[in-house]
């Protein structure tokens, strides 16, 4: 029989089989295999790519049985599913995690090493996705890794940008932006759906009319569609059977624009057409906190949330025959107000397509949506001015004008004559030239509203959102963000891991608050050992990957005072700076001053835009110059800039960190997730009372946390008293020296115009109050280098951070949107031994 026999019809899949069994040998035999068919090599011409992909995809398989399960599961009718959808996933490595997850870490690990090569080799080869730029990004991947842990069915929807964040150089100093080509050689954890792919219209203009039955029907006429293709990744759940999808869109021409231009001979329009359809998911904007109101940007926003949507009525039309009860299937989560013109698109759709009545319409849509703020900094609330809106989106500017209409409406009766009332709630900003508020749309639009630590929920309900709040009191609460366990301990930080294991048994992974059985053995002497042992390692392997990266020498027994993040005037990266340079002073007046010996550890991306952080990035690598350099100094202090801080670079940051520095100006930084990193790996903070800062030092005690600087009404109160940083440079000797020292040309070799703008910023505005709060972050850095040296105490310190850190588990949070927002239940995966090839 010359027939290609089973392609006709398969009848079942038999799961343990070679692509599937664990046991050693099979996972060999897969692994040649897949290196042989998948990428055409042999042992002897294969990079290491070649092997990380054929394991990759030797994992995969091992995983796609719970993948396909899930879906099939929750495409049942009686199952609630969230959708996330977020314009950011800043997933870092697949390989690991989902090695963890599965639980087949050791085995091939096994299998490797008897292969001859080096699983951490193989590891490291993966480019991470990096579509995302900071905590927002990042919290969306802890989110979904939760979500499939907690069992909870749900899809993450975003963006598959071509490039990711850029990869930071630094050059002489500066930082350099690369182009991050991560999809250079592959990626062998998505799968593309091209048959279930959308369209999406954009531009051009609405027609109203009356239809043969006599009803009000509108029609939009645009000037441009471009096609949604999904790529869909298996989020794995940690060790059970569910496997949700991440669903990321990529836009491509439509075929019929090649064909028409084609016909008129206009061939390079067609492939103009094309490239720039395809342009929308190019690349991330690299901003965070901090809009550009650019038209590809409100492109990118519409097209994913448009083809999310289009998606969810799809599957969701699968199994019931309308749409009237939509919302009891989908909880959509706005992650910020990137996706919020998902509440007009949804009406469109609802209205304009399936000829909805609007009042029905806007039941379901208010019944869908809940809207999740990240940020307090005015300069990041988005905002789309109504021109450039009604050209990208006409009809959508209709349907928010006639939702504002509505709603200024009902404001009107709670709030007779008062056009100021009116004015503040809007959704259109009428002063200046006219914008459309994203935050105000996605508000009303929405029956949740939740702030993401309780401090900044509060000033959510006291400043940004305080007309909302008095609208709707019973929409707003407070979901402290979280971090994944698995990533954040398991993965990154497996000594301590296994030690914490030993003594407690591994419940904690999935249940963090169990960490609290860790505080039994705070004192123990034994314990206490293992445990510097522990972090003692976790230093010594960052030392040498400093060493490889920067060409610095650090000593591993110096204590590691680190700030990791983004780069922002509100973080306060240059308040850390003028302390290594007071330390410094200190010693060049008395070099034998008996110092705590410190290592200043830096990392983060400034936005390419943003030219008072690159100039940060500038000031503390030349200070790094001059201190590395100082024969006076003898080595007690070191600073080093990490380049390219990232996911992967991060790993083992966190575990090795004596001091997390969280010294944002009170009431800017929304809550972090660094600082709870860093606390479960047994680092301790100095901070301020800003965002999850507050929440930390409550659980691990006051005594456990290094607090200084102004609380947020006292920023206020002296802003408001006029306050004046030239007056504080005056009086504050140290301070002063610091800054004469920039300003002289000390760390930039004579030139004394290089830092003059940020020397500028703070001496006449100092707008995040670094002077103010100098004099006591010097002061209380001193009790931290006074604790250090008592290693018994600060060990025991390190050890209740990490016991009491167990509230800032992503899955505590995750249960809580559950609760209070979702609605949702976990829904278990049976894994079924035979998979249905026709199902
Ligand atoms: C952020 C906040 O700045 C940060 O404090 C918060 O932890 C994070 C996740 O909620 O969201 N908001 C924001 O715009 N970015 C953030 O990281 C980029």
């Amino acid at each position: 029989n010359e027939e290609p026999q089973g392609f006709v019809c398969v009848p079942e899949i038999r799961v343990e089989d070679d692509r599937t069994g664990l046991d050693i040998e099979t996972l060999k035999r897969a692994f040649a295999d897949n290196l042989f068919y998948i990428q055409g090599k042999l042992g002897s011409m294969a990079t290491p790519n070649d092997y990380y992909m054929a394991l990759a995809y030797t994992v995969r398989d091992r995983l796609l049985q719970r993948w396909l399960n899930s879906a099939q599961t929750y495409l049942r009718g009686d199952v609630k599913v969230v959708c996330y959808l977020s314009a950011e996933f800043l997933l870092g490595p697949h390989l690991g995690n989902n090695l963890i997850n599965l639980g087949i870490y050791d085995r091939i690990e096994q299998a490797i090493t008897e292969s001859g090569l080096d699983l951490q080799e193989l590891i490291a080869q993966e480019e991470e996705p990096g579509l995302g730029n900071g905590g927002l990004g990042r919290l969306a991947a802890c989110y979904i890794d939760s979500l499939a842990s907690l069992e909870i069915p749900a899809i993450g929807y975003g963006i598959r940008y071509e490039f990711g964040i850029f990869d930071q150089e630094i050059q002489d100093g500066w930082q350099v932006e690369i182009t991050d080509k991560w999809l250079r050689y592959g990626n062998p954890w998505e799968i593309a759906r091209p048959e279930i792919a959308v369209e999406v219209k954009l531009g051009g203009y609405v027609d109203h009319y009356v239809d043969d039955a006599g009803n009000y029907r509108t029609h939009w006429i645009p000037d441009r569609e471009v096609h949604g293709v999904p790529y869909d990744t298996p989020i794995l759940g940690y060790r059970v059977n569910t496997a949700n999808t991440l669903r990321l869109w990529k836009a491509e021409a439509p075929e019929s624009f090649d064909f028409q231009a084609f016909n008129v001979g206009d061939y390079y329009g067609a492939v103009d057409a094309k490239i720039s359809s395809e342009n929308i998911t190019k690349v991330l904007y690299p901003n965070d906190e901090q809009v550009q109101g650019k038209r590809l940007r409100l492109e990118q926003q519409y097209f994913f949330v448009s083809c999310s949507l289009q998606d969810m009525i799809r599957l969701y039309l699968l199994e019931n025959p309308n749409l009237d009860n939509f919302h009891e299937t989908f909880a959509v989560q706005l992650n910020d107000t990137h996706p919020s013109i998902g509440v007009p698109e949804l009406m469109r759709l609802l209205v304009d397509e399936h000829h909805m009545a609007w009042e029905q319409a806007w039941q379901i849509t208010t019944h869908t949506f809940a809207y999740t703020n990240h940020t307090l900094l005015p300069e990041a609330l988005e905002k789309w001015s109504v021109q450039l809106f009604g050209r990208v989106l006409p009809r959508h500017l209709e349907i928010i004008y006639e939702i504002n209409r509505r709603f200024l409406d009902m404001v009107r009766i709670r709030y007779p004559d008062n056009d100021a009332k009116l004015a503040s709630l809007s959704l259109i900003d009428e002063l200046g030239k006219k914008s459309v508020r994203m935050a105000h749309l996605a508000c009303v639009g929405s029956y949740a509203i939740n702030g993401v630590a309780q401090l900044h929920t509060e000033l959510l309900k006291k400043d940004v959102l305080h007309d909302f709040y008095a609208l709707w009191p019973e929409k707003f609460s407070n979901k402290t963000n979280g971090v994944t366990p698995r990533r954040w301990v398991v993965q990154n930080n497996p000594g301590l891991s296994k030690l914490i294991s030993r003594k407690i048994g591994d419940r904690w992974i999935t249940h963090l608050d169990e960490l609290r059985k860790l505080e039994q053995f705070a004192d123990d002497p034994q314990f206490q050992a293992q445990w510097q042992q522990v972090k003692q390692n976790c230093k010594h392997q960052l030392t040498k990957q400093i060493k490889e990266r920067t060409g610095v020498v650090v000593d591993p027994t110096s204590m590691f005072d680190i700030q990791v993040k983004r780069i922002h005037e509100y973080k306060r990266q240059h308040l850390n700076a003028l302390h290594i340079i007071t330390l410094y002073n200190r010693l060049k007046e008395n070099p034998d001053l008996d110092l705590q010996p410190r290592t200043f550890i830096f990392g983060g991306k400034a936005a390419p835009g943003y030219f008072m952080a690159k100039l940060m990035i500038k000031l503390i690598t030349s200070v790094g110059e001059v201190v590395n350099n100082d024969p006076d100094v003898r080595d007690r202090l070191k600073v080093v800039f990490l380049p390219d801080y990232n996911v992967t670079n991060s790993q083992r940051v966190y575990p090795a960190a004596d001091l997390s520095e969280q010294i944002s100006t009170a009431g800017k930084e929304a809550s972090g997730t660094g600082n709870m990193k860093f606390s479960l790996n047994g680092a301790l903070t100095i901070g301020t009372l800003d965002g999850a800062n507050v929440e930390i030092r409550e659980e691990v005690g006051a005594e456990n946390f290094f607090l200084f600087g102004l609380t947020t009404p006292e920023v206020k109160e002296q802003k408001a008293n006029g306050y004046n940083s030239w007056d504080v440079y005056n009086a504050n000797p140290g301070l002063k020296k610091a800054i004469d020292m920039i300003s002289c040309g000390f760390f930039s070799h004579g030139d004394q115009q290089l830092f003059k703008p940020l020397l500028d910023s703070l001496l006449y505005d100092d707008k995040y109050m670094l002077f103010a709060d100098y004099q006591d972050y010097i002061d209380c850095q001193d009790r931290v280098g006074d604790a250090f040296k008592h290693k018994d105490a600060w060990t025991k310190m390190s050890i209740l951070n990490t016991a009491r850190s167990g509230k800032f588990s992503s899955d505590r949070a995750i249960r809580e949107y559950c609760q209070e927002i979702w609605q949702v239940e976990p829904v278990p995966i049976e894994l079924q031994e035979y998979v249905q090839a026709n199902a």
